[in-house]
């Protein structure tokens, strides 16, 4: 063929390409709009284990989500978790509050400590992102006055007054000794127990501080031991709960322990070995569900284990509840921009695995329920949920 006329082919091949090319942009499908969810706990440090249940949590609503399909105003989107680790630390906490407020994330499940929750509200506020705790019991989070601010779970106030009266009412103890870690949870859920114990009769023998970080007790332990406590409270979580209850065991104590919602995990029995004995450990979930809501709570449970291969800590069907919450409260709004989903939000009326979920106008869950427990071996039983 001359090489003219190889020209012409070659010029008519690569208009007839262009418009194939052309053709094919104009058939590509639209790009979906994104959401962005941010989630916040500790992923690094000693309750890592209690981060990694939050967001697994979060992941498992985003993916279900996702698989069947979110429409907001009639456009199908894709939510996209933005998952940060605030190693349980308040500076990490504001820090991670600041990147997310930055990343404009429309809504924020946690943090996970009331330590890291509370300065960050302020980041979420002023940016006007609203955030769901699913975990953070102290009552300051949402008496700040912050619009943005909810809480799934019951507060500080409730759980320690719910353990005080347990304490003198039924486990019949008269000499109470309290420990907490200095830690915004940890100081006022021993401090709620103390007005509640106080209150029902009991006297207060020893009151002793640790950290969050701790690992040595020998010296508290020895000296509330010679008080002779019927009931030890500790203020704190449960990395810091499994030693002190070794602890205590070493030492000799045979007084009853007790805690808040921070010790009250699959993981404790593990951390305290032996030590954990029989009836020998009560502490409350802030939440819980009773008759019909358990079949829904243990198909969570199942669903879990089956996606993760581990089994729930604590909090991750409160943050599965939270994110599904916030979608939803999108879906009716017709919009993810904060601002307009906001209003919708406060006004949610949602069943979830963890039971129903409205607010009040601080925020915080109405008629809350916290779930009372005991470990026998490393199975955590079940006493009673009260509302
Ligand atoms: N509520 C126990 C663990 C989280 C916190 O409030 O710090």
């Amino acid at each position: 063929m001359p090489v003219n006329q190889v020209n012409r082919v070659l010029a008519v091949v690569a208009a007839a390409a262009l418009l194939v090319a052309c053709g094919k942009k104009e058939d590509a499908a639209p790009a979906v709009p994104v959401v962005k969810i941010g989630h916040v706990g500790p992923i690094s440090g000693a309750i890592a284990h209690l981060g990694k249940d939050n967001e697994y949590g979060a992941r498992m609503a985003i993916d279900e989500l996702n698989a069947a399909g979110v429409t907001i105003d009639g456009k199908k989107v894709k939510l996209e978790l933005m998952a940060e680790d605030d190693g349980a630390d308040p500076k990490q906490g504001t820090a991670v509050a600041q990147k997310l407020a930055d990343a404009k994330v429309v809504g924020v499940i946690g943090h996970l400590n009331s330590g890291t929750t509370i300065p960050a509200s302020k980041i979420y506020s002023d940016a006007g992102i609203p955030q769901i705790s699913p975990s953070a019991t102290n009552p300051k989070y949402t008496r700040q006055g912050y619009k943005t601010a909810f809480r799934v779970v019951a507060d500080d106030v409730h759980l320690g007054s719910t353990l005080g009266k347990y304490a003198v009412g039924t486990l019949k103890a008269k000499n109470v000794a309290v420990i907490d870690d200095r830690t915004a949870y940890g100081q006022g859920v021993a401090e709620e127990f103390t007005k509640a114990a106080e209150a029902a009769g009991a006297k207060v023998v020893a009151k002793e501080f640790t950290t969050d970080k701790a690992t040595d007790f020998n010296a508290i332990l020895t000296s509330i031991k010679g008080k002779k406590p019927d009931v030890v409270f500790f203020g704190g979580m449960d990395a810091v709960g499994g030693p002190m209850l070794k602890q205590m065991k070493s030492l000799g104590i045979t007084a009853k322990f007790m805690g808040g919602d921070g010790i009250c995990t699959a993981e404790l029995s593990k951390l305290a070995g032996d030590a954990i004995g029989s009836e020998q450990v009560f502490c409350a979930e802030a939440g819980g569900v009773e008759g019909e809501g358990k079949a829904g709570m243990d198909k969570f449970r199942a669903d879990f284990k089956a996606k993760f291969n581990v089994d729930v800590q604590l909090y991750s069907p409160y943050v599965y509840d939270a994110t599904k919450l916030m979608v939803a409260a999108m879906v009716k709004a017709g919009s993810s921009d904060p601002a307009k989903y906001l209003p919708v939000l406060a006004a949610s009326d949602y069943k979830g695995v963890t039971g129903p979920i409205a607010f009040d106008a601080k925020g915080d869950i109405k008629n809350g329920a916290l779930t009372l427990f005991t470990y026998k071996g490393d199975k955590r039983e079940q006493l009673a949920v009260i509302r």
